[in-house]
């Protein structure tokens, strides 16, 4: 079967997380994705948080499978050259450099324009045009500057970041749709264009119903789904809602069996409106279906505090996985906390792909995630992240370069 982005041939100028995970997706989806690296050193991710000596790190192997890597010096002339060519032959330019690295390097998007009209530069930077465009930016700022951070803990508690790496790999994300989108308008224009996410703007876009609060609380003064109501104050922010769900279903993470020892025996329940009469039938508050004072969802408002530690009463009484399946019989929305170890053995995702074990030549088998996107005409089979350089040659041949030459830009360092 054929893939969606076969003809597409990707010059991935990126590193750590946030670009990497972009060519990644768009390598999954069928294109040619060529990593270009620092001659000698490579990605710097290859030795961050090694667990095996001399082995690619699983930071780089789980954020690069199906790319080809070559080794380019940029700022050797002979080595732009190189890279020169592979701009004229390739389709998209990705790159996460610090703000003006590329053009350090000779790559304004004059330039690049004027050798490949058709091509497509995609960049990822912290911030978009403004006072901080300037600054070099990693996951937890983003998360910070993009509203994550201050919207993200408990009331009593400092701001925190979340596990989910929506600065890095949420902008990554946007990205790669940028970049499909720009090929398709390509079709119709013939011409290029710049493609830019910025991670504030790529969390701010994730933290979407925050400002739909902020502007909420603003005209209001109150927030009757927050926990703060109806005994806290509210200040001029939105302030951090524990575990409180985002929408108009109110929802927290309550104590499961067993969760004296264990962190994770938790589920997270939604006391969804249209299921309310199930519910108080399952954790035997019968009468709480026709009471006055929780009978409606604005009746329950003020009483939701009472009202999950009585659940909590009954999850108590059962593991989370009892729990989820009991009220699953009664479309109860819930979910249990698993932990990375429960995923990592869950046999229904490494069914499906989206846990996948990948053998690497040094470091030998390990589990990744692989596609999350399921296209039913375009499978993603998930192959090995390249070595440094791995496919230097090859690469160079397909440029026009004879062996002789390729021994001479080595030679020189240019590669
Ligand atoms: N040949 C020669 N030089 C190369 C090269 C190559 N193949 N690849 C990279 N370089 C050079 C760059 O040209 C740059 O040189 P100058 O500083 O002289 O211009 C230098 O390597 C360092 O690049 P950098 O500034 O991008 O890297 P850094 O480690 O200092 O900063 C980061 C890393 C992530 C903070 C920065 O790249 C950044 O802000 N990127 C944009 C936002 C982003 O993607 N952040 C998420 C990262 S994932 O957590």
């Amino acid at each position: 079967m054929g893939k969606a982005l076969e003809d597409v041939r990707i010059l991935d100028f990126t590193h750590v997380q946030s670009g990497p995970t972009c060519t990644q997706l768009l390598a999954w989806f069928g294109a040619d994705v060529i990593k270009v690296e620092r001659a000698g050193a490579g990605d710097v991710t290859r030795e961050q948080l090694r667990d095996i000596p001399e082995a690619d790190s699983l930071y780089f192997t789980m954020l690069n499978h199906n790319k080809r890597s070559v080794t380019i010096d940029a700022k050797n002339p002979e080595g732009k050259q190189v890279l020169e060519a592979l701009i004229q032959k390739c389709d998209v330019l990705v790159e996460n450099f610090a703000p003006g690295a590329l053009d350090r390097m000779g790559f304004t998007w004059e330039r690049i324009q004027e050798l490949n009209p058709r091509m497509i530069v995609a960049s990822v930077k912290g911030f978009g045009a403004g006072p901080y465009e300037d600054c070099k930016v990693y996951e937890n700022v983003a998360q910070c500057v993009g509203g994550a951070a201050s919207t993200t803990g408990f009331d009593d508690g400092p701001p925190v970041v979340t596990g989910a790496q929506i600065g890095d790999s949420g902008t990554g994300l946007h990205l790669a749709l940028g970049i499909v989108t720009a090929l398709y308008q390509r079709k119709t224009t013939g011409r290029g264009q710049h493609v830019l996410a910025a991670m504030q703007d790529g969390v701010l876009n994730l933290c979407r119903v925050k400002l739909r609060d902020q502007q909420r609380l603003e005209r209001t003064g109150v927030m009757r789904e927050y926990p703060q109501h109806p005994n806290g104050t509210f200040g001029e922010a939105v302030p951090r809602a524990g575990n409180a769900s985002g929408g108009g279903q109110p929802g927290w993470i309550l104590k499961c069996k067993g969760w004296e020892a264990d962190p994770n025996a938790y589920i997270y329940f939604i006391t969804q409106a249209p299921v309310w009469a199930k519910i108080c039938n399952v954790i035997g508050k019968e009468e709480w279906a026709t009471d006055p004072n929780y009978a409606t969802p604005a009746a329950r408002l003020p009483h939701l505090k009472d009202i999950f530690a009585e659940i909590e009463r009954w999850t108590m009484t059962k593991t989370k996985f009892e729990a989820m399946e009991i009220l699953n019989k009664y479309d109860i929305p819930c979910g249990p906390i698993l932990s990375m170890k429960e995923i990592a053995e869950e046999p229904s995702l490494r069914k499906t792909g989206t846990i996948v074990e990948v053998d690497h030549p040094v470091r030998g088998k390990y589990l990744t995630v692989g596609n999350p996107i399921k296209l039913s005409d375009s499978p993603t089979e998930v192959t090995r992240s390249p070595l440094l350089g791995e496919h230097t040659d090859e690469v160079m041949a397909e440029l026009g370069y004879h062996p002789d030459q390729i021994a001479h830009l080595r030679v020189v360092g240019a590669i």
